[in-house]
């Protein structure tokens, strides 16, 4: 079986510089050969540089920061990722921030409709253009996805998610109105206090058991790398202390790994530009061995 990795440099759905290096980073770290590693064929066609897509003027609709960008980067990637799970390959998409789920996602759902999606994150990226307080497009694609939200400029994201397709967990900084939403269309969500009352285990049981009963939909995973404690991943924009352990964080890919349903891959939010050279280190070579585990390395 192929995977086929995609590498996304690309930061205009927050306002840090930097997180656009992540895949680069990860590329150079080994990523490719070590997924080669594990008995998988591997198709890299090198860092998407999006060259098609030429944004002159961009300024803000309303409060959306770089919408034109935004929304031309993540349809784009939507067409690729759709491209290779229509081949039978498995994409692993290395971002670039968050935003970028909603080309990655739509791409995943455009083949599997009944796809589940595992969100493991310290937030919930489900804020709508009436509760961001930011206007940063990598805190919206949820909503977008399940259309509790829209754009003239993001028609072409279907709202094709369905909110009992959805699970989070590693929650631990959501804004008023995203717990609103949560609420509202009943999303499963374990936050950091489940993972602490029952244990990481039962969570990714109980995560699966949510959306996945019978344990027959295929699984997109979609990881932001500041679900990890910032002492384990610390080059990441919006660090949120409290976060999961290595292991954690890792059993999480390795437990989905086992369901043999992974569909697609998301590792998000990297940026080697913030802290020191052993920290960014450190939050690469994470990113590495999580893409791993997902992949089906095991420690025995
Ligand atoms: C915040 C931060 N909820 C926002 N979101 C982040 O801007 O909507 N998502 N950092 O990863
Ligand atoms: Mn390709
Ligand atoms: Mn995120
Ligand atoms: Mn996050």
């Amino acid at each position: 079986k192929t995977v086929a990795i995609i590498g996304c440099p690309f930061s205009g759905g927050q306002p840090r510089a930097g997180v656009d290096q992540g895949p680069i980073h990860l590329v150079e770290a080994g990523i490719i050969d070590q997924v080669s590693t594990l008995g998988w064929k591997t198709h890299f066609e090198g860092h998407h540089q999006f060259e098609n897509i030429h944004v002159e003027h961009d300024p803000p609709q309303g409060i959306l920061k770089r919408p034109k960008l935004v929304s031309a980067v993540c349809k784009s990637l939507s067409e690729v990722v759709g491209k290779h799970v229509h081949n039978g390959a498995l994409p692993v998409t290395l971002g670039g921030d968050h935003s970028l789920a909603m080309g990655t996602i739509s791409g995943t759902l455009s083949k599997h409709p009944d796809a589940v999606v595992i969100w493991v994150d310290a937030h919930a990226d489900i804020n709508t253009i009436e509760t961001t307080p930011t206007g940063n497009i990598h805190g919206m694609p949820a909503a977008f996805l399940l259309g509790l939200t829209s754009a003239p400029e993001f028609a072409w994201v279907k709202p094709i998610l369905k909110t009992n397709s959805l699970v989070y967990i590693g929650l631990r900084d959501i804004d008023p109105g995203e717990k609103k939403i949560l609420k509202q269309n009943g999303i499963t969500a374990f936050s950091m206090h489940e993972v602490d009352k029952y244990g990481i285990g039962e969570v990714v049981n109980r995560a699966l058991d949510a959306v996945n009963p019978y344990r027959d939909r295929p699984i997109h995973l979609t990881f932001d790398v500041d679900a990890l404690d910032p002492d384990v991943a610390p080059s990441t924009g919006t660090p949120v202390r409290g976060g999961l352990s290595f292991r954690e964080g890792h059993y999480i890919c390795e437990a989905i790994a086992e369901t043999g349903l992974l569909a697609a891959l998301d590792l998000m939010e990297v940026n080697p530009s913030l802290m020191a050279e052993f920290d960014v280190q450190k939050t690469v070579s994470v990113g590495c061995s999580l893409v791993r585990s997902a992949l089906g390395e095991t420690l025995l």
